[in-house]
């Protein structure tokens, strides 16, 4: 059983070049584990806090209160402690901050802590992290299947466009490899598409094309129009999937979209969504209304949950309870992990193992502000049968945590991919299942 021996927290910058919290945890025989907390743009209410330190230096994104956490009481609260003992290092750090929303020590320095811990457990244990999660919770690992960004929008291009993520995902594919390969030909389709149309306006947040549509809906005609250029027949091996992040144009059940000068009630934004849904091959759609609008969550869950992924972000925001009420609602039936949502590795398994009981799908997710971190490569692998979203097929802070997945990939070999799996209960899992 290795201790903990110190633990170190330095500001480091993010992919948006906004300050961010690395930390290292050293153990008593000197091997190491580092991770370094993400951040996001679309933030749910009731996600962990990002801890920054206001004022105008740094425009208030600088880091220092969360530093101190990690230098001061989470360093003096850890060492000691075995470091395969995750959850005794979460509940220490949790113990520390009884704030709902970590807002003492702050969800960045938590979240960076906590997965140091697991790096360094692996790197005790002589075994790359997926291998470790997988044998430490008791999954079978295999490789994600990847929801991929083309075009970015809301919080992550300036508003442009109302929607925040047209991705697709290739659930017919045979190897993680083969999805990397089709994506490439989706997304320099799309871009020259755009080009062609003079749509293209420049790279979004997470690598995604930063479009210049007329319409939210124009979008998704283009998107089918890049599928097929990239010679592939929407619906068939590739479908698309959405992230409407509707918390962002909405409260109270009231929706505007920007783009098209449209105000629209829960029922009429489900109303416009379950036309796409019969228009368009989407498999899978995440926030479809906002994260305060329960009923309309249940009302869509009810009328289209048996044809495709209804995810919840920032309507669970990683946490297991709201993911236990949610299935009691009949709201969703698919989560979005972001450790950094729930603060802590063990609240983040909590949240994956609460999603399994109700018989949903997960995806482990990066966030919108991204750095050369790993970790959700190996933690959606280790805890097996899901799938993983990191944003487009460009910029390194993307492509690093893909080419993670094809490394993972020569270890664990091909066999692995859960492909269409995770897509079982939507219309393209009944047709190709
Ligand atoms: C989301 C994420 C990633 P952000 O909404 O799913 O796309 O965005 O990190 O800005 O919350
Ligand atoms: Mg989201």
């Amino acid at each position: 059983m290795t201790a903990i021996q110190s633990i170190k927290g330095r500001r480091v910058w993010d992919s948006r070049g906004n300050p961010t919290v690395e930390v290292d945890v050293v153990l008593e025989n000197g091997v190491m584990g580092r991770a370094i907390a993400p951040a996001g743009a679309s933030r749910g209410q009731r996600e962990a806090i990002d801890l920054r330190d206001g004022g105008s230096a740094l425009r208030g994104k600088g880091v220092e209160r969360a530093l101190a956490s990690v230098n001061g009481p989470i360093a003096s609260a850890l060492a000691g402690l075995p470091v395969s003992d995750q959850v005794g290092a979460d509940r220490a750090i949790l113990g520390l901050d009884p704030s709902p929303m970590k807002e003492n020590l702050g969800g960045n320095a938590t979240v960076a802590t906590s997965l140091a811990v697991l790096h360094a457990a692996a790197a005790d244990a002589q075994k790359p992290l997926w291998r470790h999660v997988a044998d430490h919770y008791g999954f079978s690992p295999s490789l994600p299947l990847p929801e991929i960004q083309i075009f970015g929008g809301g919080a992550h291009a300036g508003r442009r466009v109302d929607i925040q993520d047209f991705m697709i995902m290739v659930p017919g594919a045979s190897s993680f490899d083969e999805v990397m390969e089709v994506t490439n030909e989706v997304y320099f389709a799309a871009g020259d598409i755009m080009a062609s149309r003079g749509k293209l306006a420049g790279i979004a947040d997470e690598g995604g094309w930063w479009p210049a549509f007329d319409s939210n809906e124009e979008a998704l005609e283009t998107l089918v129009a890049a599928i097929e250029k990239a010679g592939e027949k929407p619906g068939e091996r590739v479908v698309i999937s959405l992230d409407v992040a509707a918390s962002e144009f909405g409260e109270n059940g009231k929706y505007r979209l920007a783009l098209e000068d449209r105000e629209m009630d829960s029922a009429a934004l489900i109303e416009m969504l379950g036309g796409w849904l019969d228009a368009y091959p989407i498999a899978s759609i995440e926030d479809p209304v906002g994260e305060d609008d329960v009923e309309g969550m249940v009302e869509f869950t009810r009328r289209f949950g048996e044809r495709v992924q209804i995810i919840g972000d920032d309507y669970l925001v990683t946490n297991a309870k709201l993911v236990r009420e949610a299935a009691a609602d009949g709201a969703c039936n698919a989560v979005l992990v972001k450790v950094n949502q729930a603060g802590t590795v063990s609240e983040s398994i909590d949240t994956y193992n609460a999603a399994r009981s109700a018989g949903w799908g997960a995806v482990v997710s990066a966030r919108s502000g991204e750095t050369e971190d790993v970790s959700i490569s190996h933690l959606s692998t280790g805890l097996g049968g899901g799938q993983l979203k990191v944003g487009s097929f460009q910029r390194s802070e993307r492509m690093v945590k893909w080419n993670e997945c094809l490394r993972i990939q020569d270890e664990l070999g091909a066999g692995t991919f859960v492909g269409g799996a995770p897509m079982a209960a939507t219309w393209w899992g009944k047709q190709h299942g």
